[in-house]
């Protein structure tokens, strides 16, 4: 059989998408996510103005044979808007082919090497008494792992934390509109203040440690904003408290930088959700620089390319830990599910809950049970996009925020 159509959606039920649908000449049909939050039509174009015409008429079942055409054909590689357009190529025909075989894609990985995947939830609060309670919510829910952001005195509303009300939890997240909902035409701002920040944050771990005891597995993401003398500081500053991990502590494409950071401290690191391939992780990981790889299937080119970067993880005793935000859609949450429930090497998995209104356009089979997801067993990937559904909601413009310091330069965020 060959591929007949591969079309474009770019919906926005509460939040941009991008998804790409790919039908065979025997009418399977496959998805593939290709959102790049802020950036979306970047990739919409990619794959509608130079990919779809090269792929009708190919073979859907030459998985490998069609990323190696898409990476290497084009002469151009890499960066985010290509490899999350081959990407979105690359889980289509993953659906495709487990489809067509009558299984759920995990099993075509090597089959399930777990029960269920862990997950993170993300809590946060302006301050120490917002954040307990938002802990506390995450473990009445079953949660054994929580990311935990906290508002610093002296700054506003900064990266990651949220009102805590139902229904706010992940207000922080979506890319932002106009406030009266319309498209945006440029970022809103946010300031930041390094000194600050490392004098405050440490000691909120300890609150939690006497709060919540030594079980509760807490991450914490620097969202690579220190440098890496100042991520050294805080990692060795924060040891006490065992943090499952420090999440983005330095921009992490500077590979070498982490030598500084690991060789003051033992709190695990993990890097990555802005890197879109393996090279990005080369010295990280034979160097043994990071304890966990947090790349998303949507934005490193897909499962096959997953499948590659976390077996050469593997083998450095680095684990997964697979993004999981909101931007990636839930055509991307479940091949990120399929693949945490195959590899050896799992992790913990990153999870943000999308809200109804996604939910209504995605038909998703992957459940939730106290703290742990399950890619179900529907075949192929499990989820379906309804057209007519998402048809209801325009892409709407909208811009991740922009950080600035105090004194009004731009800074990493
Ligand atoms: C995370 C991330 C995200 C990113 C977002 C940008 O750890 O989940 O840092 O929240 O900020 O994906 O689009
Ligand atoms: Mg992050």
């Amino acid at each position: 059989m060959t591929i007949e159509r591969a079309d474009v959606i770019c919906t926005s039920p509460g939040r941009n998408f991008v998804t790409l649908k790919i039908v065979t000449s025997d009418g399977v049909v496959g998805w593939g996510d290709a959102t790049l939050n802020g950036r979306e039509l970047a990739v919409a174009s990619y794959l509608a103005d130079h990919v779809a015409s090269t792929l009708i008429g190919g073979d859907e079942d030459r998985i490998e044979d069609t990323w190696q055409y898409l990476y290497r054909g084009p002469y151009w590689r890499r960066g985010p808007v290509t490899m999350a357009a081959i990407a979105a190529v690359d889980m289509a025909l993953w659906d495709i082919k487990a489809k067509k075989l009558g299984v759920p894609l995990y099993q075509l990985l090597g089959g399930a090497s777990r029960d269920g995947i862990r997950v993170y939830g993300h809590a946060s609060g302006a301050d120490y008494a917002a954040l307990k309670d938002a802990v506390s919510g995450y473990l009445e829910e079953g949660y054994t792992a929580v990311r935990v952001q906290a508002g610093v005195p002296g700054l506003g509303q900064i990266y990651g934390v949220a009102g805590n009300k139902p229904g706010t939890r992940y207000d922080y997240e979506p890319a932002h509109r106009a406030p009266d909902g319309s498209p945006a035409t440029r970022p809103t701002e946010e300031s930041w203040d390094t000194p600050a920040y490392l004098a405050f944050m440490p000691e909120i771990f300890g609150h939690l440690r006497e709060d919540f005891g030594s079980g509760l597995r807490i991450l914490h993401d620097g969202h690579h904003r220190m440098s890496p003398i100042e991520a050294a500081r805080f990692a060795k500053d924060v040891e006490p408290h065992r943090l499952f991990w420090l999440e983005d502590c330095t921009p992490g494409e500077d590979q070498s930088a982490l030598r500084l950071v690991r060789s003051h401290s033992t709190t695990p690191l993990a890097v990555g959700e802005v890197f879109n391939s393996v090279y990005d992780y080369q010295t990280l990981i034979t160097e043994r620089l990071i304890d966990y790889v947090r790349s998303s299937v949507t934005h490193a080119g897909g499962i096959t390319a997953m499948k590659k970067l976390l077996d050469f993880a593997a083998i450095y005793g680095v684990k997964s830990g697979m993004h999981g935000p909101t931007d990636v859609s839930p055509v991307g949450m479940a091949a990120a599910l399929h693949l945490d429930l195959a590899i050896h090497n799992f992790g913990i998995q990153e999870y943000m809950p999308h809200n109804e209104t996604t939910l209504e356009v995605f038909q998703t089979s992957y459940t939730f049970d106290r703290g742990f997801l399950h890619p179900g067993d529907a075949t192929g990937l499990g989820v379906e996009l309804d057209e007519k559904s998402a048809a209801h909601f325009d892409y709407t413009k909208a811009y991740l925020p922009v950080n600035r310091l105090m004194d009004g330069t731009v800074h990493d965020w």
